[in-house]
């Protein structure tokens, strides 16, 4: 099927492209590789996710009678209710009959005009645009432990959950992984499960939600102010509205610094890194950070040895990225949860009734892998991509991503990346980084068309230019300190670079519109179909 433009995935990225798209006159197919609409709310339906941005924020902004018609019960949506939000967005604008679902892309390639893409099931389809809105937490990575097909009970993936639900009412269950998947269902499944263990490898630090239900007066205030609300996001670093301090810790009273750590720990959740400017810049100041939340994290929890084991170190608070949890270091208190510390006390393998450890063997009726994503970078790279001169995105990138702005990549004229590396995306709220894209997209695309160009490419010289700043923000920080799936770190041999961009939403933004002003500088409209 030939349509203008052709998208890949149907989360939040794909579907706010579909509308955007449309209402630009253009026609859209988007091809989904799962069975149903939501992207990452439609994979990961493990017992307590939630999204770790507020409801408020991690909505779609773009229509008004949307946002004052949705009536979010929770301060942080739980899965379920972010799926009834995204279904509610689908009928309400009519997306569904352009998304296909059970289409995995496994090949795309330009022609020297069009996109044309290959999906598993062997259909063929064209687009003349081709936007990759994949997710960057969409390719599930799951280790392989020696005597793993032994097992004889249970092992799941928490981005693979099956839809029906799985019932853990008094099974034993370990739990691998202790980021935000697993910090947010080792609480829920210790209320449940008979036994509970959690095999950690980095304890990491987490702030508390201080999750609540959402009253109609607040809800009356949010939406009398929801405009402001979005301004105020949009001209944020992080996109969650935060104004960050403008002073340092370092310059403050002790007293001073502990009163505005405590205000951040009971109500700013994510956003806790933006206490004062430099706690991402500097390591003494963020010490004073990282001390007080390991004070915080070791005062849940009663036990002196299982305390030692969940306090981080090594790294400093923000590099790696924070959960934000719900009761998660109080379950430790619990007869029925174990922490195994699989650094001092390594799984050594798998067998048929669990897990031995050089410690010891865990009796295991149901095995989660809580062990993330291969991130940023692997659904993009997954399928073949071609670009022009018949070169694939996998030699482009083989030292890590190369793109212009996050959105486009030298080579691949007409290929747009939403929230793709490069761009603040996982450092932002990225529901509002989604939009901004998809957005300007939409104004590049009526520019397109206003000139009669018909292809848009970055130049060799912008994305070069476009890469060194990336690091060179990033390398200004302390982000680069810790192991992270922010630098590659979560998948050996891939390449070792920082990937989102640490300029922030409000300064990206500006540099979207300093390009705009410049006359698209950086991209290329002219000479492509030439050189093809
Ligand atoms: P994350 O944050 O990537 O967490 C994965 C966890 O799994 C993390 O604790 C890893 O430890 C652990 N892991 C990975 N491989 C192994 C092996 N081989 N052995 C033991 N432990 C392992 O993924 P999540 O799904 O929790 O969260 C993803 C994002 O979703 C999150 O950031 C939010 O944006 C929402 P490690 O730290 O690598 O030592």
């Amino acid at each position: 099927m030939n349509v203008d433009v052709l998208v890949i995935g149907a989360g939040f990225a794909g579907l706010r492209t579909l509308h955007t798209m449309r209402e630009l006159g253009l026609s859209v197919a988007v091809l989904e590789a799962g069975d149903g609409i939501g992207g990452v709310w439609n994979w990961n339906r493990y017992p307590g996710a939630r999204c770790d941005v507020e409801s408020y924020d991690y909505s779609f902004g773009f229509s008004d009678e949307l946002q004052q018609e949705w009536r979010w019960s929770e301060r942080y949506a739980t899965q379920p209710e972010i799926l009834r939000y995204i279904d509610h967005v689908v009928e309400r604008f009519d997306l569904r009959r352009d998304v296909h679902l059970n289409r995995r892309m496994t090949r795309a390639e330009f022609d020297g005009a069009r996109w044309r893409v290959t999906t598993e099931n062997g259909e063929h389809w064209s687009g003349q645009y081709l936007v990759m809105a994949v997710g960057n937490l969409s390719t599930t990575k799951a280790p392989e432990f020696p005597g793993q097909s032994s097992f004889t009970g249970r092992i799941l993936h928490t981005a693979q959950w099956p839809h029906e639900g799985v019932d853990l009412d008094g099974q034993r269950v370990g739990i691998i992984g202790t980021g935000s998947s697993g910090m947010q269902m080792t609480p829920v499944v210790a209320k449940q499960a008979a036994h509970l263990t959690i095999f950690q490898r980095t304890p990491n630090f987490s702030i508390p939600a201080s999750n609540a239900p959402i009253d109609d007066a607040t809800d009356a205030e949010v939406k009398a102010h929801y405009a402001e609300r979005r301004e105020a996001a949009r001209n944020s670093p992080s996109g969650l509205g935060f104004k960050p301090s403008r002073f340092s810790a370092l310059e403050v009273t002790p007293e001073e610094r502990r009163a505005t750590y405590e205000a951040a720990w009971e109500r700013m959740g994510f956003g806790f890194i933006l206490a004062y400017y430099d706690l991402i810049l500097d390591e003494a100041a963020n010490d004073t950070a990282s001390e007080f939340i390991r004070e915080k994290i070791g005062a849940q929890v009663d036990d002196p040895e299982i305390r030692e084991k969940l306090i981080p170190r090594g790294f400093p608070f923000g590099t790696k990225r924070p959960s934000v949890d719900s009761d998660y270091y109080p379950t430790f208190n619990r007869d029925n949860v174990t922490l195994v510390d699989v650094r001092t006390d390594p799984i050594e393998r798998v067998t048929p009734t669990g897990i031995d450890t050089a410690s010891g063997h865990h009796d295991l009726d149901v095995l989660v892998f809580a062990t993330g994503f291969d991130a940023m970078t692997g659904s993009l790279l997954r399928p073949e991509i071609i670009g022009r001169d018949g070169r694939s995105l996998r030699e482009h990138w083989v030292a890590g991503p190369q793109t212009y702005l996050g959105l486009f990549t030298h080579g691949f004229p007409n290929l747009f990346v939403i929230a793709g590396p490069g761009s603040p995306s996982l450092l932002s709220n990225v529901l509002l980084s989604i939009e901004q894209h998809v957005d300007w997209l939409a104004e590049l695309l009526t520019h397109m068309r206003e000139q009669g160009a018909d292809l848009v490419e970055a130049t060799a010289e912008a994305e070069a230019g476009w890469v060194a700043h990336v690091n060179e923000r990033a390398d200004a920080t302390l982000y680069p300190r810790a192991k992270s799936y922010y630098m590659g770190d979560e998948i050996e041999g891939k390449p070792r670079v920082f990937m989102p961009y640490v300029g922030g939403v409000r300064g990206y933004r500006r540099i979207l519109e300093k390009v705009v002003a410049d006359g698209y500088d950086g991209l290329d409209f002219s000479a492509v179909r030439a050189r093809v």
